[in-house]
């Protein structure tokens, strides 16, 4: 399909020079902690993904980080805003696929720029690790991208195998690395159902009761991760942290 071409030319557009600059403006931040201030931050990033305007979200992310902003909150409440209010008016007809593409460029750089501004922690023995992707026939990935951040930024080892990934590969993979934990994302009704089958392979694999698995996406629910089996739910990035280190008590 040509927004997954588009998509994929994308993904290695943003250069080193980036990194470096919102790696020093870290260093140089200032905290600000009034709620007026961060809400118009918040504002103004959802608007630059709105806007589909890319250099525009990447100066604000410069900005904002120079202003003593929390990464991970400005992904949070800002720029994903933008790209769930996008999603709000393609729904009702507002906005066409080009402008859902457009607005997903905008957000994908930005989050590239922010997790280069995130504290990984280092520590010598990772909390667990952890095979993520978005199901097979599904090529939407901001959110699990995400999720892959918030998880390397508090010390899970995560392998991303990207975005349209088969149910054996999750599988596949999980036995090579000897991983803890397989977590799927799937965006579409039409697609969830490859969660599903991965519980399918991994008992068919005789693995299901050595590994734990966690779902989520935007049609994904608690009931639907119970029905199949699932060990974990998580409805944002910040959730999935904390339910998953209680579920593997790390
Ligand atoms: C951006 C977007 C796109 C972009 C995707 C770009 C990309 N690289 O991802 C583009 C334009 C390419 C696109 C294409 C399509 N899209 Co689209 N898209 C969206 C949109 C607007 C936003 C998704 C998003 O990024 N949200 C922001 C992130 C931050 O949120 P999130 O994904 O939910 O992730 C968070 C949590 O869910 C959780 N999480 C996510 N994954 C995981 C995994 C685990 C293990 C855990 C624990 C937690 C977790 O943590 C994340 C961070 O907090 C949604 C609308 C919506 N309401 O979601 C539609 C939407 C998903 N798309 C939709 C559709 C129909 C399509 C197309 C079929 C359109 C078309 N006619 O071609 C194609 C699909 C192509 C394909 N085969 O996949 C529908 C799906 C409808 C349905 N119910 O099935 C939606 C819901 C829009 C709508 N209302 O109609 N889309």
């Amino acid at each position: 399909m040509w927004y997954a071409e588009r998509l994929k030319k994308h993904d290695s557009a943003l250069d080193e020079a980036s990194y470096v600059a919102i790696k020093d403006t870290k260093e140089k931040a200032t905290v600000s902690d009034s709620m007026d201030d961060k809400a118009e931050w918040y504002q103004k990033a959802a608007q630059t993904v709105i806007d589909g305007d890319e250099t525009a979200a990447l100066d604000l992310a410069r900005q904002a980080l120079d202003a003593g902003m929390d990464p991970v909150d400005l992904i949070d409440n800002g720029f994903s805003t933008g790209i769930r209010e996008m999603g709000k008016r393609f729904e009702h007809g507002k906005v066409f696929l080009p402008g859902l593409i457009v607005a997903s460029e905008a957000i994908l750089g930005v989050l590239k720029v922010l997790e280069a501004a995130m504290p990984e922690k280092r520590q010598e023995n990772k909390l667990a690790t952890i095979v993520l992707g978005t199901v097979e026939g599904d090529i939407h990935d901001i959110g699990k991208g995400i999720l892959a951040t918030m998880l390397r930024v508090n010390g899970f080892e995560v392998h991303d195998l990207g975005r349209d990934v088969p149910a054996e590969l999750f599988v596949e993979k999980a036995k090579e690395l000897n991983a803890d934990v397989i977590g799927s994302s799937a965006l579409m009704t039409t697609t969830q159902e490859g969660q599903k089958l991965i519980e399918k392979v991994l008992k068919e694999a005789g693995m299901r009761e050595s590994i734990k698995t966690m779902v989520g996406g935007a049609v994904v629910t608690s009931r639907w991760a119970k029905r199949i089996g699932a060990d974990l739910y998580g409805e944002s990035a910040s959730d999935t942290i904390a339910l998953l280190k209680n579920l593997l008590s790390v």
